[in-house]
């Protein structure tokens, strides 16, 4: 199946091969998509190359979202490269660890704004220099948690971010949807990736979910690439605004 065939996406968050935006990468790629990969700051640029060195016609470009030159140069390379862009996979955090641990109310101001920063306003901002190269529409994804509207032990200041997340979500949707851009959030389940390894007692977090999922076991990074192939998929065009858990079922369980 070539689900994505002519269509020219950006993946943000590819840090190794456990990151979702990577099992993301891979899906649309195997649905024909053409695909610009960003990485933030030089540490990640080798891991970045050495991933999509096979990849056929794929540009790889520094991106950290607090420098909003090198967003836009990344922008202005996708425009070169290939004429216009027609998803965008958002799939990047950032919170300082000791802020992921302990109780919420010691978050400090510098931990809060980054986290705001980082890992909710980027979407926007990158919704704004995607626009223009989306001409006849488009369709943005994003990564989110539960612990956007549960309290989720040691998720803290970035279960706060992941609410901003998932009503810039909705804000974008209706702004953007006029041009025939669709704009969604994945909230997955928890993976065993670098950052995740951030938030304190992740395993146990892991087992329990593993448990008392009804589908008693937890999501894998492809089960959430595919949610977000076929969210950037023409499969998808009246779906916008949404937060679509990919979390084997947790979220429905009370008690
Ligand atoms: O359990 C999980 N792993 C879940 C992750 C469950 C539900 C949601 N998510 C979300 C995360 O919050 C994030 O938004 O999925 C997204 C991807 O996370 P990931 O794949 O788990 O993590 P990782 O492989 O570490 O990729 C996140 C990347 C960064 O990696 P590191 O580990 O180096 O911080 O976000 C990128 C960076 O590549 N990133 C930035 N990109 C541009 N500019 C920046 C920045 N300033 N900061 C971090």
């Amino acid at each position: 199946m070539n689900m994505l065939k002519d269509k020219v996406g950006m993946i943000f968050g590819v840090a190794n091969k456990r990151s979702i935006a990577w099992a993301c990468a891979q899906a649309c790629y195997e649905h024909g998509a053409k695909l610009a990969f960003t990485y933030q700051g030089e540490r990640l640029k080798e891991n970045v190359e050495k991933l999509t060195a096979e990849m056929d016609d794929a540009l790889v470009v520094a991106c950290d979202v607090t420098n909003q030159e090198e967003v836009e140069a990344a922008f202005q390379a996708i425009k070169k490269q290939y004429g216009k862009l027609d998803f965008v996979i958002h799939s990047i955090a950032f919170a300082p660890r000791e802020a992921l641990e302990g109780e919420f109310v010691t978050t400090s101001r510098e931990a809060f704004l980054t986290a705001m920063e980082i890992s909710a306003f980027s979407l926007p901002q990158v919704a704004l220099a995607a626009m223009p190269l989306m001409e006849t529409g488009g369709s943005i994804v994003t990564m989110s948690y539960y612990g956007a509207e549960k309290v989720v032990q040691n998720y803290n200041v970035m279960g706060v971010a992941k609410a901003a997340l998932e009503a810039s979500t909705r804000y974008l949707a209706e702004d953007l949807g006029k041009h025939n851009i669709r704009v969604n959030a994945i909230s997955a389940g928890p993976i065993n990736t670098l950052s995740a390894r951030g938030v304190k007692n992740m395993g146990t977090l892991l087992s329990h979910i593993g448990e008392k999922s009804p589908l008693r076991r937890n999501v894998e990074a492809r089960e959430v690439g595919n949610t977000a192939l076929f969210l950037v998929s023409d499969l998808a065009s009246a779906i916008t605004g949404e937060t679509i858990y990919v979390d084997c079922g947790y979220n429905i369980i009370g008690v």
